[in-house]
């Protein structure tokens, strides 16, 4: 393999806050729907210090762990699949979710959130995973996880949208208290 994972991660970290959070960091612009231009962006990356090639973007669209970001046909552009803070209309359609998904957050979060639900807080919508084995992983990226259990059968039948990403991370506005209970410590 030509590239270490470090530089692999380090470059990648990179490219996540250009997609999703600040296309500013390599002077680029995102369209309507988070296309970013492939040219544009390796442009970019070499003269904010990050030097990328081709071939080292293909590299991390097509081994990222979360598949987090994606080609269009012809791979002149690439977007985020998920996750942005920046208004992109990445043109999702609503689909019916399974009985249950699943939150990870924080223990520090809790109370807040049995107050006001789950809220997008920076991001566009709030993520949801399919299973309690991810959503501990998200969690845990806060500090002590706790896994939320979402009643998306219920919400689903009171009219809630929601939409899978790419890489099968889910997303809704919002989801109320009454949906949501606490599943046992782990
Ligand atoms: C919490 C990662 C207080 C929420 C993951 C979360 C995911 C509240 C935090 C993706 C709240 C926001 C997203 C309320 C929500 N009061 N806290 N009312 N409502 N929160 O990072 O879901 O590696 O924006 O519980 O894998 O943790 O970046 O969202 O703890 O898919 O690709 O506010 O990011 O993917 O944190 O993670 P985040 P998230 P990547």
């Amino acid at each position: 393999m030509k590239y270490t994972e470090k530089q692999k991660t380090h470059t990648s970290k990179f490219i996540s806050l250009v997609l999703r959070h600040q296309p500013d960091a390599a002077g680029i612009t995102l369209d309507a729907h988070g296309w970013a231009d492939v040219a544009a962006l390796l442009k970019g990356m070499q003269a904010a210090g990050c030097p990328t090639d081709q071939a080292l973007l293909e590299e991390i669209v097509r081994t990222d762990a979360k598949q987090r970001y994606a080609f269009n046909a012809d791979h002149t552009k690439i977007r985020a699949n998920q996750g942005h803070s920046v208004a992109v209309d990445l043109e999702f359609k609503p689909v019916e979710p399974p009985e249950s998904l699943w939150h990870g957050t924080a223990s520090r979060f809790l109370d807040s959130i049995m107050q006001e639900g789950l809220k997008p807080m920076s991001r566009q919508y709030v993520h949801l995973s399919p299973d309690i084995e991810t959503a501990k992983k998200v969690g845990i990226r806060h500090g002590k996880p706790v896994i939320l259990q979402i009643d998306t059968k219920r919400m689903h039948a009171d009219g809630f949208l929601f939409y899978r990403a790419e890489n099968g991370v889910w997303l809704t506005g919002s989801v109320p208290i009454r949906y949501i209970s606490v599943t046992p410590e782990l």
